[in-house]
């Protein structure tokens, strides 16, 4: 570093960063004209986008500098976060609340001719991931910059994120997502790098003092390039950073030697096969294929990510057994399992540590996340491809089952069964390596997603574990999510209207004060503000809707909304078919009739798993049952259907504030916790729901006489599977109605949907769907019901919102830091506190 004598000049010519309006357009300026060498005739929005992103960006930067310096010198324990995704979205409107200068940056904006949405809008999505588990790693890192913790994240910097949806003829088309065109969020640490093996083979012998040596050879060498994103605090100067990785060859691994034969064609191809690593973000949601490249993925991100945090635990120069005092490391999901099998590795062949000695340290600092129990989601690798890729790891797999096995066994004596139930490696053939039980094996903490979920693992997939470990190893962490991004950025005005009730923007920090809306539940003038609010954001999403699908809808009719990732579990096909049997009840109708039915309009938007062909049916199905409804002219504005093209973050800021009612329908059982539930209701829309993930938890808040819930339970769902092969079933007649009209080609090609249907008549129904298909069209009628009296509806609406305030992740992070990661947060001197928040 700089010696002491020289640092005055650093410090009097380091920036400070602009607070000013014509500061903000100096920068701006100066980036257009310098950094884009553009000018003011030829600066479009894209490049007003570039000039304001950069002048963030560099702001960001200084907090992010000091940051990463006090939490240098505090030398506290810190919280990584591994996550193969994370689902940012845009950066530039976040960045600019967060640091307090949205307000400047309007105003500059305006000044250089620009208006600050446009700008906001020309910006990409960074999509780095599929749903749910990759947006709730996003709003965690929110929340832990927000509350000050000192934390990282790691993931993979993918050249392709999550693809671009378009619907051809009713069908999805994937469109490949190029998105690092421009990133200005990004700085390259072209000097940070970590070189990661693969393949080779293991060499175990004794060297001249007799010590036993394992040493892994002749591998493949692969390199992983430090890409860092700053991630903005909300109201405090905390900057943390999320470390994305990207693969490139190895430069002493461009083989030369075939370069200087000439084979310059086969130099390259594997240069190129290195970077394929990071190329692309495999787009399964809730569903594992075990594809090499994506265990490639997995061992590169976890061994750069470790190696990253071992060089910084090293710099403080401690004793390894206190790395459990100065690292916590959590896992979303089983995605970064092999980061306890390469610590583990790490400690023993390389920094020569005793088995047992580095196994304490290695369940001590990990703690695991599960976010599913669909068994298609849970990861099994071939015991056959770990063995070629890492064949160390794949040793130490083996010992740690041996290990853990045998605890067992003294636990358990004679109990064949119970050992083969909990073993780490299947015995089928090929044998294949349980990850969630590698991952609960070397955890100390093992956590759900939600009440009902968290109950489930305990009872079902791992209930073994819990007999081994007993109950407290097994834990609920209630998701939550970011008031910043999914209230205050994306619904501005009803963020406004509630600051000017509570007094402050304080809300935002500590959701809870909510609650302080109850007393305006019966507020005339507040009501008002309230429902216009909600109709100003339906006029919005109505333009949106007619310049994407061409159709007009009536921003006064009942906006119904489902928009997340397709999956049968989901049900969307329970809804498209209760849009179909509301379709037949209309056609039935007289005028008179007619006339007293709310007018609504049935949004859908989601992506399907390229190679999910049900799901991909649902949509198909879903946009010809639009094309029908929304020409027939007996229905006119009672009933249209919409299927959103490529829903992703940005999208949802505009669809979210928008509903009225939103769509939470899962078969009781299935969904883990599901977070958009949370978004809709702090926005002031109603939600129907199964008794499912944190629906429950949300009606337990908000109180039952504000939710719409229907259908079976989840502990009845096992007996009606079974009841539908071996009892005496019958679909439901109304369902068949709909069915009837589906094949009768009412909606073009019948045969098309003839998957969707047998899986109901003919192949069980395991979804449930005929089950809860009464109680959910029971529902829907109360609902029109309800939403005639709007005087009550908006009642329930406020009231909802002011008892909301659980679902916000700080309170989730807090939770993970005091019970999981026995971390506390850094404090941040009053040079921070926030400036106008705006
Ligand atoms: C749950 N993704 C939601 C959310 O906790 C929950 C799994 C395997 C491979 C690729 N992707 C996955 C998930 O399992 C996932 O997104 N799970 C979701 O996590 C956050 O709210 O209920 O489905």
């Amino acid at each position: 570093s700089i010696p002491e004598h020289m640092r005055e000049a650093w410090r009097k010519f380091s920036p400070k960063g602009f607070t000013s309006k014509e500061d903000f357009e100096a920068e701006c300026v100066r980036h257009i004209e310098t950094t884009l060498a553009r000018s003011l005739f030829n600066c479009d929005e894209l490049a007003a986008y570039s000039g304001t992103a950069l002048a963030f960006r560099d702001r960001l930067i200084i907090d992010w500098n000091k940051t990463q310096q006090r939490q240098t010198f505090a030398d506290q324990k810190r919280i990584y976060y591994l996550s193969l995704e994370f689902l940012m979205g845009r950066a530039l409107d976040n960045a600019m609340l967060n640091v307090g200068l949205k307000n400047v940056a309007k105003q500059g904006l305006d000044e250089l001719g620009f208006r600050i949405e446009d700008i906001i809008n020309q910006e990409h999505d960074a999509a780095l991931g599929n749903g749910g588990l990759g947006r709730l790693a996003a709003c965690f890192l929110d929340s832990m910059a927000s509350l000050n913790y000192p934390a990282w994240g790691y993931g993979l910097r993918y050249r392709y994120g999550i693809f671009k949806q378009e619907i051809e003829n009713g069908y999805q088309v994937e469109i490949p997502d190029y998105w690092l065109d421009f990133n200005p969020w990004e700085f390259p640490r072209h000097d940070v790098t970590v070189d990661v093996q693969f393949f080779g083979w293991v060499n175990k012998y004794t060297d001249d003092e007799g010590k036993q040596v394992v040493s892994w050879q002749d591998g493949e060498m692969v390199t992983a390039v430090a890409y860092d994103v700053p991630v903005p605090g909300y109201g405090t100067s905390t900057v943390n950073n999320l470390r994305l990785w990207s693969s490139k060859a190895s430069s002493g691994e461009f083989d030369f030697a075939k370069f200087n034969s000439g084979d310059y064609e086969s130099a390259v191809a594997d240069q190129q096969r290195a970077e394929t690593i990071s190329a692309v973000l495999y787009p399964n949601d809730n569903l594992e294929r075990g594809k090499e490249l994506r265990l490639k993925q997995q061992y590169f991100w976890c061994a750069a990510s470790l190696h990253d945090i071992i060089r910084r635990f090293k710099k403080t120069q401690r004793k390894w057994s206190e790395f459990p005092d100065q690292v916590a490391i959590q896992l979303n999901d089983t995605h970064p399992t092999l980061a306890i099998v390469e610590l583990q590795r790490i400690l023993i062949d390389k920094e020569g540590l005793e088995w047992n000695a580095a196994w304490d340290i290695v369940t001590k600092t990990f703690g695991y996340t599960n976010h599913t129990v669909l068994p298609e989601a849970l990861e099994k690798w071939s015991v056959p491809l770990i063995q070629n890729l890492l064949p160390r790891h794949l040793q130490i797999i083996y010992d740690i089952n041996l290990f853990f096995l045998q605890t067992v066994e003294r636990r358990f004596p004679k109990d064949r069964e119970m050992l083969s139930r909990v073993s780490i490696i299947e015995e089928s053939n090929p044998k294949m390596v349980r990850m969630a039980y590698l991952a609960i094996v070397g955890s100390h903490k093992v956590n759900g997603v939600a009440e009902l979920h968290s109950d489930l693992i305990k009872t079902t997939i791992f209930k073994d574990f819990v007999k081994v470990y007993g109950p407290d190893k097994f834990t609920n962490v209630t998701n939550g999510i970011t008031p910043r991004r999914w209230l205050h950025q994306a619904n501005p005005r009803l963020s406004e209207l509630i600051a000017s009730k509570l007094g402050s923007y304080e809300f935002l920090k500590d959701l809870t004060l909510l609650n302080k809306l109850e007393p305006f539940v019966d507020d005339k003038e507040f009501k008002k503000e309230w429902a216009e609010i909600k109709y100003a954001n339906k006029v919005r999403l109505a333009q949106h809707i007619l310049k994407s699908n061409g159709v007009s809808v009536n921003p006064k009719a009942l906006f119904d909304v489902q928009v997340k990732r397709i999956h049968e579990y989901k049900r969307q096909q329970l809804n498209i078919f209760g849009v179909i049997h509301r379709y037949l009840a209309i056609k039935s109708m007289t005028p008179e009739e007619r006339k007293k039915l709310a007018p609504r309009v049935s949004i859908f938007g989601g992506k399907a798993a390229p190679g999910y062909w049900m799901a991909k049916t649902i949509i198909h199905l879903i946009n010809k049952v639009g094309e029908v409804i929304n020409k027939d002219p007996d229905v006119g504005d009672l009933l249209k259907v919409i299927f959103l093209e490529d829903y992703n973050v940005s999208k949802a800021e505009i669809i979210i504030p928008a509903s009225d009612i939103s769509e939470h329908i899962s078969t009781a059982g299935t969904e883990a916790s599901g977070t958009s539930n949370m978004k809709f209701v702090l926005n002031g829309g109603l939600v129907i729901g199964t008794l499912d993930g944190a629906n429950i938890e949300i009606t337990r808040e908000i109180g039952e006489e504000n939710v719409f819930l229907f259908g079976n339970l989840a502990e009845d769902v096992e007996d009606l599977r079974h009841n539908h092969f071996y009892g005496d079933y019958s679909v439901n007649p109304e369902l068949l109605k709909v069915f009837e009209c589906i094949k009768s080609g009412t909606f073009g090609d019948e045969a098309a949907f003839g998957a969707l249907i047998s899986a109901i008549v003919d192949h069980g129904d395991y979804y449930l769907v005929s089950d809860d298909f009464d109680s959910y069209c029971k529902t829907h009628d109360l609902i029109d019901e309800s939403y005639k009296n709007q005087d009550k509806w908006v009642s329930k609406s406020i009231q909802s919102v002011a008892r909301m305030g659980f679902f916000t992740s700080d309170r989730c992070i807090n939770e993970y830091a005091d019970s999981i990661w026995n971390i506390e947060p850094l404090a941040v001197k009053e040079e921070a506190e926030v400036r106008a928040r705006t």
